[in-house]
């Protein structure tokens, strides 16, 4: 019997990123057989694979890293915003000392997963043959994990080096002194362009839509601070980060922009530029997520800083134009440093597809409806990924009745508590669709997440539940909530991952809850303190959903 050749443990976790890593500590440490599997060679998720030149956190360091275990005490950071390899030898330095290395298995990306009516486990397949039985599948997928690519002709064909930023080569490319373009100007494509512009012979950036990009005033940090921190602050910054909208340790402020006077909206405004980072967004007034009027007010003032920074009129109406391309922050802006002096320089060109779209790749570059072919050494996929749902709806997801999870959610995205879905019991996606995932702080939600799920499980141990599946009802409830918070704000005005709307064909809905993290905190609790309000419960063998 092939069943029993399977190996049965507690739960699989799915991903090495900071979701697994937090799952596996936690889930460990309450009593449960855990492995993870990650189809990188290492841990680290988003850390690993985005190695493009210039990957760096938009998040401040502070808390951009785990809280437990008192890591943060023995743990340096050199930058206020980490580049990538310091990510990197970070997950190596959290592996070190909680030895999580021995429960991961690498380069073992799973491919299918169906759910054992008759034993309630999961059966879940890898790419590489093997076969596992957990109880729980914990899927830390990441939101950004499955690449875009765009769907121009002629891409195959390209005869120079081309990646896409999210698969670039570990050991990287040479830049220096070729003729590189870059499609895409996300947060991906900005530090790509500031980090290649100095060094390329030429850069050509093909720009669909302007980044709104703010200053993120890096510097380095000194040890004399990080003592002082380490001896009080960081316990109250990590707890801070739960009472914030989004996960960070500021908050949005609870006023309108028009309840100051002219002069000390400026001066705010200045205020927040000056803070770095995303202040002058999630640390904004908050009617700007929900006011024209006072969106016009943020952007007005973001035009005038990046003019001030830009010679060439042109530039200017390309990167900051009169009308916003969107009103701002409802797209997700990354953070700059040094961006738009790139601009400045002479061997910098700047395509706007919205006026010269991109007709084809050729072999020697990419041709451009005014009828150039920029010709091109390298060409760079900044173009983002299928977000937030693409890593689940990726996998051959099947649950009680054998339907595909991508069926189910192609017909509207659908869960319970953006941490379930109902016909796919005992299975969990931290970060994962309608959580607070685009609006919070990674770290930060994936703690708060991943403590709900441990201590869900350790629930049905205690009354020795083999099942747990949300009710219809109660996912039908969370959708409606969540649709309706979503409708109060001006997010549906931008074409972004938030949305679904930069992936052709995708249904084009609110992928996140975008109420806040202390709503979010209190409707998951209430569901934990009242027994777990809307989710059925049953033992191995019987069928709970009446
Ligand atoms: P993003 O933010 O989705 O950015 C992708 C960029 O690529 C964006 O500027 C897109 O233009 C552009 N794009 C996508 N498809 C095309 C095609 N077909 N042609 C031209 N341009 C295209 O992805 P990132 O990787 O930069 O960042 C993802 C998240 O990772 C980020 O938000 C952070 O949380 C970290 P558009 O704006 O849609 O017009």
């Amino acid at each position: 019997n092939s069943t029993q050749q399977e190996p049965e443990f507690d739960v699989l976790v799915v991903g090495a990123g900071f979701g697994g890593t937090y799952q596996l500590y936690k889930l460990r440490e309450a009593g449960f057989s855990v492995k993870v599997f990650e189809a990188g060679s290492n841990m680290g998720g988003t850390w690993h694979w985005n190695c493009y030149p210039g990957a760096r956190v938009d998040s401040d360091f502070s808390i951009y890293q785990l809280s437990i275990d008192e890591l943060w005490k023995e743990w340096e950071w050199t930058e206020r915003f980490p580049g990538r390899q310091e990510l990197v030898d970070y997950f190596a330095y959290v592996d070190k000392k909680l030895d999580l290395k021995r429960d991961m298995s690498f380069h073992t990306r799973v491919t299918a997963a169906h759910f054992d009516t008759p034993t309630d486990r999961w059966v879940v397949s890898t790419q590489n043959g093997r076969t596992v039985r957990p109880r729980f599948l914990v899927l830390c997928t990441g939101f950004a994990s499955k690449p875009l690519f765009p769907g121009y002709k002629g891409l195959d064909a390209f005869q120079g080096i081309i990646h896409h930023t999210a698969q670039w080569p570990q050991g990287g490319v040479d830049l220096a002194g070729k003729r590189v373009g870059v499609i895409g100007t996300g947060a991906s494509g900005v530090q790509v362009i500031q980090e290649t512009g100095p060094l390329a012979a030429h850069l050509t950036v093909f720009q669909r839509t302007p980044n709104l990009a703010l200053p993120m005033f890096q510097h380095k940090l000194d040890g004399a601070m990080q003592t002082r921190m380490k001896s009080e602050l960081y316990p109250i910054l990590f707890r801070r980060r739960e009472q914030t909208f989004a996960g960070f340790h500021f908050d949005v402020v609870r006023r309108s922009v028009f309840d100051l006077t002219p002069e000390e909206r400026y001066l705010a405004f200045e205020d927040l530029w000056a803070r770095g980072g995303f202040h002058y967004w999630l640390g904004a007034y908050q009617d700007i997520f929900t006011d024209e009027k006072a969106n016009a007010e943020v952007y007005a003032f973001w035009r005038k800083k990046v003019l001030e920074r830009l010679r060439d009129p042109e530039m200017q109406r390309k990167l900051a134009p009169e009308t916003a391309p969107h009103p701002f922050g409802v797209k997700r802006p990354c953070l700059e440093q040094q961006y738009w002096e790139v601009y400045n320089q002479p061997n910098v060109e700047l395509v706007d597809l919205q006026r010269n779209p991109i007709l084809e790749v050729t072999p020697k570059g990419v041709m451009t409806q005014d009828g150039v072919e920029h010709e091109l050494d390298v060409l760079v996929l900044a173009t983002g990924f299928d977000a937030v749902t693409g890593s689940i709806t990726d996998i051959d997801l099947r649950g009680i009745d054998g339907a595909l999870i991508r069926d189910k959610w192609s017909k509207g995205l659908s869960t319970y508590l953006g941490l379930t879905s109902a016909g796919y019991p005992n299975m969990f996606f931290p970060y994962g669709p309608q959580g607070p995932t685009a609006f919070c702080n990674g770290p930060t939600c994936v703690e708060i997440q991943g403590d709900w799920i441990v201590d869900c499980i350790a629930y049905m141990r205690e009354h020795k539940h083999t099942r747990i599946d949300p009710t219809q009802a109660a996912e039908d409830a969370w959708v409606a909530r969540l649709n309706e918070i979503f409708s109060t704000g001006l997010w549906d005005r931008a074409k972004s991952w938030y949305t679904g709307a930069n992936v052709p064909g995708k249904r084009v809905e609110s992928l996140n809850f975008t109420g806040g993290l202390p709503l979010y905190i209190r409707l998951c609790r209430e569901s934990a303190e009242g027994g777990y309000t809307g989710f059925a419960f049953s033992e191995s063998g019987t069928d709970g959903r009446t």
